[in-house]
């Protein structure tokens, strides 16, 4: 059973953190419950960009009862002002005793001020409770506000031979039910979703999120340097989610101008023959998005491995062999001639989901 302490709160905010993952845009997703006396008198959690923060619902739901109580947050509290007044201050003028948090926030406006605030004004503040737990919600987050570039998550299945489709181009299905469902809650929980023009050609791909629930769906995003995007895939026609297509300044202006006519937005980055990625994934974040969801296929995973620009892989392996010198893999790039400069990853993750593996981890670029 657990005990009565402050991971116990903390657990509680945290999963109400949780709980809105996804939903929040570039803003952090946070949690807060007030205790007083033995008693929660208050819950909330930040829900949308642009209303209340975590703490304003809590507060608002304690009213008189926040005097003397202790917040569990898992954001440090913010000092700014910013699309809603501090939360530091808030809770200072709701005379809160004690402040527990889970991690400091690393938006350079907010970044210990919080503390300090509370600090100064008398608020006892305890820094670190469960905070790898609530640093890891808020991964993209934590990229986005210091970089203005956007985490980008990539995610893969393959086959033991580490295949993402046959030679002759099957690729349904890989994986078992449980990893796609796995993958529809990643949709859910990134801003947007990215893939190169290759793949929407051969599989006209919807690139929607499809869960037992209803889900959000992602931002779709192709990669695509000639525009060669069928004007009838589903990405362009559905209307389920906006459409950007990443190209260069060669593309034709004809075909950007037919697929712009259809509401898809066409982006130019780049004079190379190939989209500049960097530039690519800076025009991403200029549009508030923080969070790519990378599939595939192999040459586009290549390129932005290559480029450095992933922050994070996400590998189903499914156990299966399908063989064939041919049959794509899940990074197609020039490689390496020596072991030692190989991409490493960090903090493996190991989970299985099904008869699948889940490896997760950081690459470490040498
Ligand atoms: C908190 N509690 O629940 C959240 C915080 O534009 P605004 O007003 O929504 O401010 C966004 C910034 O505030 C965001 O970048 C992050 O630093 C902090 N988010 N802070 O005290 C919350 N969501
Ligand atoms: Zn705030």
């Amino acid at each position: 059973m657990d005990t009565l302490n402050d991971e116990f709160y903390m657990k509680l905010a945290v999963q109400m953190a949780a709980s809105a993952q996804g939903q929040t845009g570039v803003n952090p997703v946070v949690g807060c419950v007030l205790v007083k006396d033995g008693r929660v008198v208050g819950m909330g959690a930040h829900l949308q960009m642009g209303t209340a923060h975590a703490e304003v619902h809590a507060l608002d739901m304690a009213g008189a009862l926040a005097e003397g109580a202790t917040a569990y947050v898992t954001l440090e509290p913010c000092s700014h002002h910013g699309r809603t007044p501090p939360c530091a201050e808030r809770l200072i003028a709701d005379r809160v005793k004690r402040v527990v948090i889970a991690t400091t926030d690393p938006n350079p406006l907010v970044a210990g001020r919080g503390v300090e605030l509370l600090r100064a004004h008398g608020v006892q503040v305890d820094v670190g409770v469960m905070e790898a737990e609530a640093r890891e919600l808020n991964e993209a987050f934590n990229k986005y506000i210091v970089t203005r570039m956007p985490f980008v998550t990539l995610k893969t299945a393959s086959t033991l031979d580490g295949k993402i489709a046959t030679r002759t181009g099957q690729s349904k299905w890989i994986s078992g039910e449980a990893s796609r469902e796995a993958v529809h809650t990643l949709r859910h929980r990134h801003q947007a979703i990215m893939v190169g023009a290759t793949t929407v050609a051969l599989d006209d791909p919807q690139l929607t999120t499809r869960l037992p629930v209803p889900g959000l769906h992602p931002i779709r995003v192709v990669v695509d340097s000639t525009l060669r995007i069928p004007l009838d895939a589903r990405v362009v026609t559905d209307g389920l989610a906006p459409t950007i297509v990443l190209t260069t300044e060669r593309a034709a202006p004809a075909k950007a101008a037919a697929l712009a006519a259809r509401g898809v937005t066409v982006l130019r980055c780049g004079d190379a023959p190939r989209v500049d990625l960097a530039l690519a994934m800076r025009a991403l974040s200029e549009r508030e998005i923080g969070s790519v969801l990378l599939e595939g296929g192999g040459q586009l995973n290549g390129a932005m491995l290559s480029a450095r620009l992933v922050d994070k892989i996400v590998m189903f392996i499914a156990p299966k062999i399908v063989g064939g010198a041919s049959a794509p893999g899940s990074f197609s790039f020039e490689g390496y001639d020596s072991m030692d400069e190989a991409v490493v990853l960090d903090r493996v993750a190991m989970k299985p989901y099904g008869e699948d593996l889940c490896l997760s981890g950081y690459p470490r670029y040498a």
